[in-house]
């Protein structure tokens, strides 16, 4: 059995997002298969879509797994739901945009890319987000996202940052 390098994206910005972020690191550390080898300092960063909903915070954890991409977007989905995360019908107002009690993007699976129907590698946002790249690369600056170049790069090439760092890492038992 081989194992897979990913990174997983985390945001909330409802019911203590900080609680909701150390809560859902657990969650995943404790995944069949699955250890979370690095976890970022939380950030908190303005809201990106409509700006009528409370900011951020936004973590970046690198696991370990030996769950398949689909297996693991079902796993994290699990996740999203037992942290209340209820996802509006798609079309409806403030679906896509909307507050959130917790998200979990899959951002990469090791040098992988691929356009499925319900998953693409690597996330369409990822090269973009400054607070997915800034937390991405406190802890991996020289990863490659594929088909966009090393992160530290990429962060160079930010022109707006809103991410700031406010709290140390979770670190899962
Ligand atoms: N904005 C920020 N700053 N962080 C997020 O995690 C985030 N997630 C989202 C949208 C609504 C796009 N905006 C966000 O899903």
């Amino acid at each position: 059995m081989h194992n897979h390098q990913v990174f997983v994206g985390l945001g909330s910005n409802l019911d203590a997002p900080e609680a909701q972020l150390r809560t859902a690191v657990r969650a995943l550390h404790a995944l069949p298969c699955t250890r979370v080898l690095h976890c970022s300092s939380l950030y908190r960063s303005a809201p990106m879509g409509p700006a009528d909903q409370p900011d951020y915070v936004n973590a970046v954890v690198k696991l370990d797994t030996c769950l398949a991409p689909l297996a693991l977007l079902d796993r994290l989905q699990q996740i999203e739901h037992r942290h209340g995360r209820v996802r509006p019908p798609p079309g409806a107002d403030g679906g896509r945009w909307g507050p959130r009690t917790l998200d979990l993007d899959l951002l990469l699976y090791d040098d992988r890319v691929s356009h499925g129907e319900t998953l693409t590698i690597p996330h369409p946002g990822v090269h973009l987000r400054d607070f997915v790249l800034i937390p991405l690369h406190e802890i991996a600056p020289a990863q490659v996202i594929p088909g966009r170049g090393r992160v530290a790069d990429l962060v160079a090439g930010l022109t707006t940052i809103s991410a700031t760092r406010i709290a140390d890492p979770e670190v899962p038992a």
